[in-house]
């Protein structure tokens, strides 16, 4: 049997996102902490703490908490969960482990987060030999790093993704060509990626819960109401998309952004996950070993109004100092006291670093925080 992809031949899209990723980083690390509620994210300091929740353990979902909920309410579910700050450098340091292990076999490869990455397997052929591969993944991953992944194998990229989400954590879960809308059917419409809870809300509100129901809905209602986002949800619903697996240049952003679960114009709560955004980017970049130029802040309103402003500095640098100099800067043009659903923060017009450039307030140590 060749490997030549025939006309006929289905495509097999493979995604792959690891389990509550860097919580189990952090539980690798630490088996004294396996088994327990683990938190990641900003300090509780007993309930009073600011910012959010980045993950946690399985067993700490268990007690109802989620990423991006604020770290006192996560401490206020499980009081004795273990509260661990994020250690960037060593997450993206395992990222790239797994990533670079992924893109060995060949196969077009695109990676999407630090922890999740879409590879193109048509050359396959088929499904099955596709799932065989999926468990291999499985295993390399887990004997390499001692993680495990869930991963989902479909025609499309999103129905992987809904697949690789549908059975979390350790799943593999494999839709053949031609089951993809049977699939998709039952699943609650938040399932679909890009749909939030306000959408979701909308959704319900026209009868629409299951993703089946959406493609079963009249295509025209949907665009009256969503514009041309009517007629992509409504492809989603039935399981075509033709995204393709596009490999990206892994240097071009840092980037972090924060959803609030509560929409705020509370300025020193803005100011908090900013500087946490801040720290975020700022460790990334130290542990690729990147200066910038760029940064950008973007705010999302309620409604969904996203504006965003940037600044171009003269000369790269890797200064946290004017990292969160320049941050400052734009939230405080860029926001005019609304209330806010979401924070970003990315820099970008990276250079590798080369130590001869380090500058003196670069490395954060006049900075007692950080
Ligand atoms: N992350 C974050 N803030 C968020 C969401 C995620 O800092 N609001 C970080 C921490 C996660 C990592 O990104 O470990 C990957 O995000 P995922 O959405 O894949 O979440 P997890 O891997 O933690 O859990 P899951 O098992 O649901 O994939
Ligand atoms: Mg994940």
């Amino acid at each position: 049997m060749g490997l030549d992809p025939q006309k006929t031949s289905p495509r097999i899209i493979l995604h792959l996102d690891m389990d509550s990723f860097y919580a189990s980083v952090e539980m690798q690390k630490r088996p004294e902490i396996r088994g327990k509620p683990v938190v990641i994210g900003a300090d509780p300091k007993y309930g009073k703490g600011r910012g959010v929740v980045a993950t946690c353990s399985y067993e700490a979902r268990a007690f109802g908490i989620r990423s991006a909920m604020p770290i006192s309410q996560a401490f206020s579910l499980c009081p004795h969960a273990v509260f661990l700050p994020s250690d960037f450098p060593l997450y993206a340091r395992t990222s790239r482990e797994i990533m670079t292990s992924l893109r060995r076999y060949g196969f077009p490869f695109q990676q999407v987060s630090i922890d999740e990455a879409f590879l193109d397997l048509s050359l396959l052929g088929s499904f099955s030999v596709a799932g065989g591969l999926a468990r291999e993944l499985k295993t390399s991953i887990r004997t390499t790093t001692g993680l495990s992944c869930s991963v989902g194998v479909a025609s499309t990229k999103i129905v992987a993704k809904i697949a690789s989400d549908f059975q979390k954590p350790d799943g593999l879960i494999v839709v053949e060509e031609g089951q993809a809308a049977s699939f998709l059917a039952p699943l609650p419409v938040r399932k679909v990626p890009g749909i939030g809870k306000k959408s979701e809300q909308e959704l319900n509100g026209i009868g629409i819960r299951s993703i089946g129901d959406l493609a079963a809905y009249d295509v025209q209602r949907l665009i009256t109401r969503f514009g041309r986002g009517g007629i992509a949800l409504h492809e989603i619903a039935l399981g075509i998309d033709d995204g393709e697996v596009k490999e990206q240049d892994r240097l071009k952003s840092v980037s972090r952004e924060t959803t609030f679960e509560h929409d705020t114009d509370d300025h020193s709560t803005l100011i908090a996950v900013l500087d946490t955004l801040i720290d975020d980017v700022h460790k990334d970049l130290i542990g690729e070993e990147l200066r910038f130029r760029t940064i950008t802040v973007k705010i999302r309103y309620e409604g969904f109004v996203t504006k965003t402003r940037a600044k171009t500095l003269m000369h790269s640098t890797d200064s946290k100092r004017t990292l969160r100099s320049s941050a400052q800067d734009l939230l405080r043009i860029l926001w005019g006291g609304s209330r806010i659903r979401l924070i970003g923060l990315w820099v970008s017009s990276l250079e590798k670093n080369d130590a001869s450039q380090t500058t003196l307030d670069s490395s954060g140590s006049q900075e007692p925080f950080s």
